[in-house]
């Protein structure tokens, strides 16, 4: 047996509070560099599809993403390509499947059998006020399925300030068990971003939030059931962040379903949950 991961008391904290960070969990060497000087080449693709002038100076991974706010200032469409590119990078591509994630998950859930969620890992990119991406208060599970026992790895790529927006968390509202969503909702969003939480207000008045500033190699681990929200860029950069998520195939509600995946798999979450889509008043 390797030596665990995670401490007696970590365990504990992630069972109490549905969160927990691990400061300086990635190498920044073999792990981060080699995802930020990818994405500094893809914005360097997207650049060149558009005839757009390379003027960036010399790569350094602290500033991958230079020219980027400039790119999404000419055409905002320009930074979706970045946006699907970048998790085609074949350095994060291999950090999805890093065995840490395996270990960690076995380490939290004891007799789990882990899987990677299709389609529910990616780069997100949380542009400078912008509000249509933002993700609203919510539980990983019904914008995922898979399996009602996962977790979220989270990993920053850019030292998130106050100004950025840091991720925001009601540590302990994991044990609300799932939260029933409002029926076609939407707000202008789509997929999992249209997804409403029923009586929001009344829950999160029942909790303490913390909205924890990290850096690049810090890891955030979210159990799926614990109510957070992407918090407001105010800042001139975007906040660059890394989503790992792990299901647990031995869990008895995605066994129940076939661990199906949610609106990135094409699937009607209400078909699947009717029982957890209630009507807005
Ligand atoms: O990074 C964010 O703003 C939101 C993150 C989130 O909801 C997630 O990783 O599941
Ligand atoms: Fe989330």
């Amino acid at each position: 047996m390797p030596t665990p991961l995670l401490s007696e008391q970590q365990r504990e904290q992630f069972h109490r509070d549905g969160l927990l960070i691990l400061p300086g969990f990635y190498d920044a060497h073999a792990d981060i560099e080699p995802v930020q000087r990818a994405i500094h080449a893809a914005i360097g693709q997207v650049m060149q599809r558009h005839g757009v002038p390379d003027e960036r100076p010399p790569l350094d991974p602290a500033h991958f993403d230079a020219g980027y706010q400039d790119l999404i200032r000419r055409d905002r469409s320009w930074g979706a390509e970045v946006y699907d590119a970048v998790k085609q990078l074949p350095p994060f591509v291999r950090l999805v499947a890093h065995p840490a994630h395996e270990r960690l998950m076995r380490e939290l859930r004891p007799g789990s059998e882990p899987g990677i969620a299709g389609g529910g890992y990616g780069i997100r990119i949380d542009n400078p006020g912008e509000e249509r991406f933002r993700a609203q208060w919510h539980q990983e599970y019904p914008a995922q399925l898979r399996s009602l026992d996962g977790l979220v790895f989270w990993s920053p790529l850019v030292p998130v300030d106050e100004a950025l927006g840091p991720v925001r968390f009601c540590p302990g509202s994991q044990r609300e068990g799932p939260l029933p969503v409002y029926r076609g909702s939407g707000d202008g969003r789509s997929g999992a971003y249209a997804l409403m939480l029923a009586n929001q207000e009344a829950l999160l008045s029942r909790y303490a939030q913390v909205a924890p500033l990290c850096a690049p190699t810090d890891l955030v681990i979210i159990d799926f059931l614990v109510l957070h929200a992407s918090g407001y860029n105010r800042s001139q950069r975007s906040r660059w962040s890394m989503q790992f998520r792990y299901f647990n195939f031995a869990d008895a509600t995605g066994r129940s379903h076939g661990w199906k995946g949610s609106f990135a798999a094409g699937q009607d979450f209400s078909l699947i949950h009717p029982e957890l889509c209630v009507d807005a008043p």
